[in-house]
């Protein structure tokens, strides 16, 4: 049976109750106590559809963040308007249950709604720019303590460490919005963690390794400018089969340390599609490519914060964009369709705990 307003209405207010009451922490839930923070992306609509989901993740995770309800796509409806329902309701979720959350993104090229390009000039954009992100940030102070400020800003075709991808903020500020971001969000809450992150920045092939160098540029820049830059955040929707750039990414999370940065992997999953069956198979080509980057990102020392981009298959954006032809079921996430464990999840808590 699909939960109803009603219902999510009811496990909200019990949770609380339960909170107010001092017996809603992470171990008395049966949570594992891990050393590094684990979490999970999730979506509104899925949590309120499926019961299980929720419960997965309150007795899995220490963490969540929004798939899509802290983007542009689903805040900013019109010109200075927000929709905050969604992402309220996610938040209150997480506070209830005694998660964190992390936000995600202040600050991305893709899903901008149509009104921005009407944006006419520097002057109009840094002014929309800085509403959002002081906006935004205020409203969610207190309960989302680590942000993506500025997410993919690398090409995908990545030519040479300079290249940055075109955004409607480059259009008319040039490449000083990034600088820009950080600096707007550091003023609005100094106590937040503030994070680039970035993707394709784990393999060994010549455009992953450019990539990687793009980004490492681009961490340098934003330090040189001053930029209150705390964390890089690799995303790790790691393409199955393709082997992991070992010391390439373990020299690179050492680097981003000795600059005094902390590491998080932010979007962990495995693009599956290739991966040859059967399910058993496919389950421990998955965890073994999970333990490589894992392996590699931990080398010098546990990641900061560890969330994979959703908890079952069940949920996942993997299907969509990347579907199995041998009729077999994407199976790129710690917990099967049924919120069964598989041996990804054995790896998470390993390199947490
Ligand atoms: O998984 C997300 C998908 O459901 C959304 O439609 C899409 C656009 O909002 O974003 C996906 O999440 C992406 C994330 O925000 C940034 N890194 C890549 C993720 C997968 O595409």
């Amino acid at each position: 049976m699909p939960m109803t307003r009603r219902d999510f209405g009811i496990l909200l207010r019990g949770a609380a109750a339960l909170c107010a009451a001092g017996a809603l922490s992470g171990p008395a839930l049966g949570r594992p106590v891990r050393k590094t923070p684990y979490g999970a992306a999730l979506a509104l609509a899925d949590l309120k559809a499926d019961p299980r989901l929720g419960e997965a993740i309150a007795a899995t995770c220490d963490a969540i963040v929004a798939v899509t309800e802290m983007k542009w796509s689903d805040l900013r409806p019109r010109p200075g308007e927000f929709a905050f329902d969604k992402a309220d309701e996610l938040a209150a979720f997480a506070r209830v249950n005694n998660l964190a959350m992390r936000g995600h993104t202040l600050v991305w090229y893709a899903v901008m709604p149509d009104w921005t390009n009407q944006i006419a000039n520097a002057a109009e954009a840094e002014r929309v720019l800085t509403e959002h992100i002081e906006t935004v940030m205020a409203r969610y102070r207190g309960t989302v303590r680590s942000w993506d400020v500025v997410n993919e800003a690398i090409p995908d075709a990545v030519r040479g460490v300079g290249d940055r991808r075109p955004t409607i903020w480059s259009r008319h500020l040039g490449e000083r919005y990034l600088p820009l971001a950080f600096k707007i969000a550091a003023r609005t809450d100094p106590a937040a963690e503030l994070v680039l992150n970035e993707y394709d920045v784990e393999f060994g092939d010549t455009r992953c390794r450019t990539k990687r160098a793009a980004f490492r540029n681009l961490v340098h820049q934003l330090l040189d400018a001053g930029a209150p830059l705390h964390a890089v955040g690799l995303q790790c929707h790691l393409r199955g089969g393709m082997p992991v750039d070992r010391e390439g990414l373990a020299a690179f999370v050492a680097e981003m340390r000795g600059l005094g940065l902390k590491c998080l992997v932010t979007e962990l999953d495995v693009i599956d599609q290739k991966l040859p069956g059967p399910a058993a198979a496919l389950d421990q080509a998955v965890a073994s490519q999970v333990d490589a980057v894992l392996s590699a990102a931990t080398a010098g020392g546990p990641l900061d914060m560890l969330m994979t981009w959703g908890l079952s298959d069940r949920y996942s954006w993997i299907p969509y964009s990347y579907p199995r032809r041998d009729g077999l079921p994407n199976r790129p996430l710690p917990l099967d369709r049924d919120f069964r464990r598989k041996p990804f999840m054995d790896v998470i808590d390993q390199f947490t705990s």
